[in-house]
């Protein structure tokens, strides 16, 4: 293992007793940027990108983090109902969303904005979901990149299930394709999660399961989800199991696309975590100053992803200020158009929830939909009157 890098001690105030829950855990991990952007290596995984490949996770980070505060500025302004921020998890994201081939398949949770940037999903689709105005079905048929799950860990299963579609399809071995199932810390407590690492293992799926341990399930800290960290359980299971600085997008790069080749040759499933923070409320409707105070997100402040990136950036002479300037400039138009087209998301006819459901609609479904059509038109009627 890497540097390993020891969570600041909480005080011991009563307030911040159920914090102390990290130092219960151990704390090392995989790591190639140390978070005043000195550049260590690992003897187990190494990168080597090319100089665009580089300045180009820089721009990932940087745009994704711009769309994602849009994200939270519009929820403030009444133009969606919630947001769910991923800020201060953009590393996790983008390092193992790069790492990702175009034949791979994403299960998401819900706040994978980053994974979705570089997948190139069209970025309005959460912000449609989030505004009321889409139901989160998808062609996933372009992108693979599957439907958002907001049930905890369900999404687990549902990778579990395809990986093996994808394992008995004989699509693995050379040129083989994997699966990654994205999920969070309080995920590891559902029995959702325990029944996809059994399965994935017995029959050697070709699934990583990305765990992005923000430390918090809503306002439970990591202390009330498991007494030994995620990326150990993996052994239990048959798997290999492997922590990761979740905030150094470089080593979230080089794990994820060890694990996400060794998925594809046929050697089967792995548990990755990515040890991290969320920086902001679990949603724009939770207020967590109720249970964390401004001295931890001081301390992980010091830990942000993309500073210690340009940092290093900078030492390597890999980009200037002028790169810098043009990113942000760049981040501002996507932000630009990605407010215009919330604005102008239309509201979906009533009749939309009731398609692609059956291929046979059955009766009592048609007559459900008449119903739903006859009520909107009358509402029309009143308000024309
Ligand atoms: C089955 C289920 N139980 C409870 C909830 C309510 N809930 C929504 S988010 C959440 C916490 C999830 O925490 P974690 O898995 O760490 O993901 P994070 O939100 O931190 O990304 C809970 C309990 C839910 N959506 N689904
Ligand atoms: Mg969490």
């Amino acid at each position: 293992m890497g540097t390993v890098d020891r969570p600041r001690p909480a005080k011991k105030t009563a307030k911040n007793r159920r914090k102390s829950a990290s130092s219960t855990n151990d704390p090392e991990f995989v790591q190639l940027l140390t978070p005043e952007g000195r550049r260590v290596d690992h003897p187990d995984y190494h990168l080597s990108l090319t100089d665009d490949e580089y300045r180009g996770l820089y721009r990932d980070l940087v745009i994704s983090r711009e769309l994602d505060a849009q994200g939270t500025a519009l929820q403030r302004q009444g133009q969606l109902g919630l947001w769910p921020s991923m800020l201060g998890q953009e590393a996790a994201q983008i390092g193992s969303g790069r790492a990702l081939k175009p034949k791979d398949t994403v299960f998401p949770a819900y706040r994978e904005l980053g994974v979705q940037w570089v997948r190139g999903v069209d970025i309005i689709s959460p912000f449609a979901l989030f505004r009321g105005v889409d139901l989160g079905g998808r062609d996933v048929e372009a992108d693979r990149f599957q439907i958002y799950s907001i049930v905890i860990a369900s999404q687990t299963l549902h990778a579990a299930g395809y990986a093996m579609g994808v394992a008995k399809d004989g699509a693995v071995g050379d040129d083989g394709e994997a699966v990654i199932v994205y999920h969070g810390d309080g995920a590891t407590s559902e029995g959702d999660f325990n029944e996809a690492l059994i399965w994935a293992g017995v029959f050697n799926s070709p699934l990583v399961f990305f765990c992005q341990n923000n430390q918090y399930a809503i306002s439970e800290t990591n202390a009330r989800q498991f007494r030994v960290p995620p990326y150990k359980r993996a052994e239990g299971f048959g798997l290999p199991g492997v922590r990761v600085d979740g905030n150094d997008v470089l080593a979230c790069y080089a794990v994820s696309d060890s694990l996400l080749q060794r998925a594809r040759s046929g050697e089967g499933p792995s548990l990755i975590e990515a040890y991290t923070y969320r920086m902001q409320p679990h949603t724009t409707s939770d207020d967590a100053t109720r249970y964390r105070d401004e001295a931890e997100l001081d301390y992980w402040r010091g830990k942000d992803p993309i500073a210690r990136y340009r940092t290093w950036l900078e030492a390597e002479s890999l980009a200037d200020d002028d790169y810098f300037a043009s990113v942000d400039s760049e981040a501002s138009e996507h932000v630009l158009e990605l407010r215009e087209r919330v604005m102008n998301l239309s509201d979906p006819d009533v009749t939309e929830m009731f398609d692609s459901v059956y291929a046979d609609v059955p009766p009592s479904l048609e007559a459900e939909r008449a119903e739903a059509v006859a009520f909107r038109a009358s509402l029309d009627e009143g308000s024309e009157s």
